[in-house]
C-alpha cells in the first residue's frame, strides 16, 4: 500500500515555535511510514543559504538552530525508508544540496510530473501561475538568476539576514497595495501549463487559498487543480495520494 503526503507554505520561522512543534509532531505521527513526502515550497519564512547550517553559533536570529532541528527530523524519516523531496518557493528558493542532504532528501525542479496509479500529477509551489502580478514576475527573474544568487550567497550571514528582511519588508507593503485576484494563479496559465505538461491534476501552494477546484482543459477535458494551504499555529494542510491515486486535500490538526 502505498502513500504520499504532500505539504506547503509551512513557512517555518524562529518566532512561530507552534507551527515548528506542530510539524515536528505531524513528522512524527502522520508522516511515519509513507512512502513518500513532498514539501512543495515555501517551507521556511526566508532561507539565506545552507551555509547556515555550519553557522549556528553565529546566528542569533535562530533561523540555524531551527534548521538544525528540522533536517534532523527529517533525516530520521528518511532513515526509517520515506523518500523526501523539497521543491523551491518563493521564500526558499536558495536551499541548496547541503540542506538536502542534511534533511536526507531530494531536491526537485517546479514543475515536476510525477505518476500516481499510471495518472500524470503536476506539482508546483505555484507562485509561477501568477503571471498577471507582473512586479513579482520581474523580482522572480532576478531571485532565480544563477549569477544574482551567487553574489548574494558571497555576502557575510548578517548582510543576508538583512537583506532578506528589507525584501520580506518591501514584499509586504507592496502585497498589501495589490488586488487579491492579482496574487491569485492566473486561470488561462493553469490551463496552458497542464496542457503543456499533459496532465488532468496540478498540485501547488503559494497562494494559501486550499481548495480543490474542478475546471475543463481546452480540449473539453475535465481537470483538477489542488491548492494545498499555509500552516498556521494549531493547523496545517496536506495532500495524501494513496494507492488508487486519487488526491484528496486535508486540514490537519497540529
Ligand atoms: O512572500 P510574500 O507572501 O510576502 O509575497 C510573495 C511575493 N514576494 C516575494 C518576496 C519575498 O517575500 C522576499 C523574501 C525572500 C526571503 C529569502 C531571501 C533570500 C535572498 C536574500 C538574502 C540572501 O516573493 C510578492 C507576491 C506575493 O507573493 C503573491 O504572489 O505579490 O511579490 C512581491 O512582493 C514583489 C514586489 O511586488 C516587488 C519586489 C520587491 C523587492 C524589490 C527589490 C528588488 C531588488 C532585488 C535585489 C536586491
Ligand atoms: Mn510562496
Amino acid at each position: 500500500m502505498s502513500t504520499t503526503l504532500l505539504i506547503s507554505d509551512l513557512h517555518l520561522h524562529p518566532e512561530a515555535p507552534e507551527v515548528t512543534e506542530g510539524f515536528l509532531g505531524w513528522l512524527d505521527s502522520r508522516a511515519r511510514g509513507v512512502d513518500a513526502l513532498y514539501i512543495l515550497g515555501d517551507f521556511f519564512e526566508a532561507w539565506i543559504g545552507d551555509d547556515l547550517l555550519d553557522h549556528a553559533d553565529q546566528d542569533p536570529s535562530g533561523n540555524a538552530a531551527l534548521a538544525l532541528r528540522v533536517t534532523a527530523a527529517l533525516h530520521r524519516l528518511a532513515d526509517d525508508g520515506t523518500q523526501i523531496y523539497l521543491m523551491h518557493g518563493n521564500r526558499d528558493f536558495l536551499l541548496g544540496h547541503r540542506f538536502a542532504a542534511a534533511a536526507g532528501a531530494k531536491l526537485v525542479t517546479d514543475p515536476a510530473v510525477l505518476r500516481f496509479a499510471d495518472e500524470p500529477v503536476l506539482l508546483m509551489h505555484g507562485d509561477s501561475l501568477c503571471t498577471r502580478d507582473e512586479a513579482y514576475m520581474a523580482f522572480r527573474q532576478q531571485a532565480r538568476n544563477p549569477a544574482w544568487q551567487e553574489q548574494v550567497l558571497a555576502m557575510p550571514l548578517a548582510d543576508r539576514l538583512q537583506l532578506a528582511a528589507a525584501l520580506r519588508q518591501q514584499s509586504g507593503e507592496a502585497t498589501s497595495n495589490k488586488a487579491e485576484d492579482i496574487m491569485d494563479v492566473t486561470p488561462q496559465e493553469v490551463i496552458d501549463t497542464m496542457r503543456d505538461h499533459g496532465v488532468t491534476t496540478l498540485i501547488h501552494g503559494h497562494t494559501h487559498r486550499p481548495a480543490v477546484h474542478e475546471l475543463e482543459l481546452d480540449d473539453l477535458r475535465p481537470a483538477r487543480r489542488i491548492v494545498l494551504g499555509d500552516w498556521q499555529p494549531g493547523q496545517g494542510w496536506e495532500v495524501e495520494i494513496g494507492p488508487n491515486g486519487n488526491p484528496t486535500l486535508r486540514e490537519v490538526a497540529l
